[in-house]
């Protein structure tokens, strides 16, 4: 059990929070010398800059915005003096590697750049005094990391990443950096699983704690009264009449664990807590057994300046913006985001497909145009496999600890568009499947999202999820323009190939969308034109109501988002119903009106 990954820091009685975010000492390391100079010790000829933010377009050239290798952070943090303390610093991610130094000495390295890094520190700091800390991170993709991708070295020797997928390689300490102070004797972890009982509930709880003191688990309703109370550290709370956490309709309880000693607390963590469960019968999802259509998004974390960069305005602005288009659902397309984005989404009554940053699983950094043309992008057959599935499976574990207790987590999704042809591939997800059914307490119906090639009759690990995801773009990527008729007939022969296999279960649209120019409108409509989004879409929602098991439909993409740069994309990925700037384009009205009565 890695200590506290899964909780998010909180201020209260018996625990101290002082956020670090901030102005930064900064420096790239392009031939890696940092340590071996002792930069760990003192960054000399640092520049300031921010936290939590990608560093790439905090810049005004090349270089920086492109950088790829070794950086590092440092920054002066002040440790009140505590009796009975263990000290922590919880990176949010560090992108995507780290090797964490304070005073000096290092501290712990993470692989892995969408999840949280907890250090306990408590050896390493002068308590009532001024500390250090250093981070040498890393950026560099590789056929063994999440995200896929290669490092390519120009003539001039600058090396720069070459992603198998398509969206920006944003890096950095792009989430919030925390002091965390906790008693010696504390709450680790905790998980709880709801079912139902009539108008009443049960939520089944563990509590993992670094002792035996004795535990007691409360739960609190909206007007603070207790309404169900346990102890120890396995129980059973029994809620009469309970209010239940429903799609965009939320209710949270709060939920306090205690341990105590003869009455006297020594450490409290306190939660929202949604009462929901969630399951698939049939072609249906049901939360609280009832059916529900999803509507919605893919997303990305990214925004101007801050690349991804953790910024509540901006989770604000898109839980407006989906709200008033109706959506009810997001994926966190391609990787875990922040934190904060569950807990909105909880409160907000968002159902959530929580993606592990498994992309780039073939090999192709053209992969929008790969994936559906039916080449064999081999990519499980090589000898790399064996650390990109341990990579894999840690990332796995990594999320469902961080995001289990979510009430907006329906679901998680363990790949996105990797090659799925060929036996390797089967070996390969099942092992990630299987292993990921075994740690999620709540049992949640598990997934991933297939591209083109991944057909009815060559897919070989659709058998492995419990809802389909389908990326498809007839009617862009296939037949576009003036072939749209005959990318509506594909997409139909398609469906209708997968209606003929009987698998019984839910299907789900993940991806579909056009790459649409805010300022371009024609009549009759051209591709990239707002006309033609809105034509694509009524085209795709016609072959999605002619099946009852598609259970429904994420349009790619929320915004417009930055990739690499390539003539396939116009200063980034512009199928945003939404503008980068978060400003609705055509479509939104259009998707607005068919959610309200779906
Ligand atoms: N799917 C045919 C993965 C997303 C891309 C999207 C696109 C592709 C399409 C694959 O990360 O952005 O090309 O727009």
């Amino acid at each position: 059990m890695r200590d506290q990954l899964s909780l998010y820091p909180k201020n209260n009685h018996s625990r101290t929070v002082v956020s670090l975010d901030g102005m930064w000492h900064f420096r790239f390391d392009p031939e890696s010398k940092g340590e071996t100079e002792g930069w760990m010790n003192h960054l000399d000829s640092s520049i300031s800059v921010p936290v939590p933010a990608s560093f790439a377009d905090l810049f005004t050239d090349q270089y920086s915005k492109n950088y790829c290798g070794d950086f590092w952070y440092e920054t002066d943090f002040f440790v009140p003096a505590k009796e009975q303390t263990r000290t922590q610093l919880r990176f949010g991610s560090i992108t995507h590697r780290g090797t964490v130094y304070v005073n000096g000495m290092k501290v712990t390295e993470h692989e892995g750049g969408f999840l949280p890094v907890l250090c306990d520190i408590t050896g390493y700091i002068r308590a009532g005094e001024f500390n250090h800390v250093a981070v040498k991170a890393n950026n560099e993709l590789s056929e063994s990391t999440l995200p896929c991708g290669a490092v390519k070295t120009l003539k001039n020797g600058t090396r720069i990443a070459a992603p198998y997928f398509d969206f920006f390689n944003y890096s950095g300490l792009q989430r919030s950096v925390y002091l965390v102070q906790i008693p010696e004797e504390h709450i680790q972890d905790y998980s709880t699983v709801s079912s139902l009982n009539g108008k009443d509930a049960e939520v089944s709880y563990e509590v993992v704690t670094n002792g035996n003191h004795e535990v007691t688990v409360s739960l609190f309703d909206k007007e603070g009264n207790r309404v169900a109370q346990s102890s120890g550290k396995k129980g059973t709370l029994h809620v009469k009449d309970a209010h239940l956490w429903e799609v965009r309709n939320a209710y949270l309880y709060d939920i306090k664990i205690e341990i105590k000693d003869n009455g006297t607390l020594i450490d409290e963590y306190c939660d929202r807590l949604g009462i929901r469960t969630v399951r698939i019968d049939g072609t249906k999802i049901l939360i609280n057994d009832k059916p529900v259509y999803l509507k919605g998004y893919g997303k990305h974390e990214d925004f101007d300046i801050i690349g991804r960069g953790f910024n509540w305005p901006l989770v604000k602005r898109d839980f407006e913006l989906m709200k008033w288009s109706n959506a009810n659902c997001f994926r966190t397309s391609h990787y875990p985001y922040a934190e904060e984005w569950y807990q909105f989404a909880d409160e907000e009554g968002f159902l959530i497909i929580d993606e592990v940053p498994a992309v780039g699983m073939m090999r192709s950094t053209h992969n929008f145009a790969d994936a559906g043309m039916g080449k064999y992008t081999y990519f499980f057959e090589t000898p790399t496999v064996p650390t990109l599935l341990k990579n894999h499976l840690q990332q796995v574990e990594e999320m469902i600890e961080r995001d289990k207790n979510h009430a907006s987590v329906f679901s998680y999704s363990l790949f996105n568009e990797p090659e799925t042809t060929s036996t390797y591939s089967h070996d390969y997800f099942s092992k990630i499947f299987e292993f990921a059914r075994s740690i999620d307490p709540q049992h949640r119906p598990m997934t991933g999202a297939f591209e083109k090639n991944s057909a009815p009759e060559k897919c070989q690990c659709y058998m492995l999820v419990d809802f389909m995801c389908l990326n498809r773009y007839y009617g862009w990527y296939i037949s576009g323009g003036p072939d749209i008729s005959d990318a509506i007939e594909k997409f139909h022969d398609e469906m209708q190939r997968w209606q003929a296999k009987n698998l019984n279960k839910p299907f789900v649209f993940t991806e579909f969308g056009t790459d649409t120019l805010a300022t371009e409108h024609k009549l009759p409509s051209v591709m990239w034109a707002q006309e033609y989004q809105n034509e694509y879409l009524e085209n795709n929602f016609k072959v999605f109501d002619s099946y009852d098991f598609i259970q429904g439909e994420l349009v790619w993409n929320f915004a417009d988002f930055q990739t690499t740069e390539g003539i396939f994309r116009v200063n980034g990925n512009k199928k945003g119903v939404f503008t980068r700037e978060r400003q609705p384009k055509d479509a939104a009205f259009v998707l607005k009106k068919r959610w309200e009565n779906k």
